[in-house]
C-alpha cells in the first residue's frame, strides 16, 4: 500500500506542481487541475494518453470532461490522501498536456450567470 507523503516530501514536490496550476482541494488531501484544450478532440486525446499512463501505474484519476475542458483530481484512496503515485501521475499529465491553457481561478464571479441569462433572453 502506498504511504501518505511526509511533510518533507510535500515541501519538496508540491510547490513545483502549484506553479504549473495544480491546486489543493478544500477539505481533502487531494490536488486538482483544470485544463482547457483547443477542442474536444485535443481533450479526448489527452485523456486517452493519460488513461494508459494511469493504467500502467495502477493509479487512477478522478476526472471529468465537458467539451474541451478536463478537470482532474488526484488522491490515493488506499492511504486516504496524497502519495508518491499522485506526484508521478500529476507530472506525467503535465508532460502530456504540454502548453495547454490551465484554468487557475476555479471560482467564477456570480455575475457571470446573470450575463449569460441576459444574453440568452435577448436572442
Ligand atoms: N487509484 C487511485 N487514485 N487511488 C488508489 O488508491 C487506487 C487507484 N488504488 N487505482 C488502486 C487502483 C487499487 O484499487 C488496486 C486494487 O490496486
Amino acid at each position: 500500500m502506498p504511504d501518505l507523503l511526509t511533510p518533507e516530501a510535500r515541501d519538496a514536490a508540491l510547490p513545483a506542481l502549484g506553479e504549473t496550476g495544480w491546486g489543493a482541494v478544500e477539505g481533502r488531501d487531494a490536488i486538482r487541475k483544470v485544463w482547457k484544450f483547443r477542442s474536444f478532440v485535443d481533450a479526448w486525446g489527452f485523456m486517452c494518453s493519460a488513461a494508459l499512463v494511469a493504467e500502467k501505474l495502477n493509479h487512477h484519476p478522478e476526472w471529468s470532461n465537458v467539451y474541451n475542458v478536463v478537470d482532474v483530481t488526484l488522491s490515493t484512496h488506499d492511504c486516504g490522501g496524497l502519495s508518491e503515485l499522485d506526484l508521478k501521475l500529476a507530472q506525467r499529465m503535465d508532460k502530456l498536456a504540454g502548453a495547454t491553457e490551465v484554468q487557475r481561478d476555479l471560482a467564477q464571479p456570480i455575475e457571470c450567470l446573470c450575463q449569460i441569462h441576459a444574453r440568452q433572453a435577448k436572442s
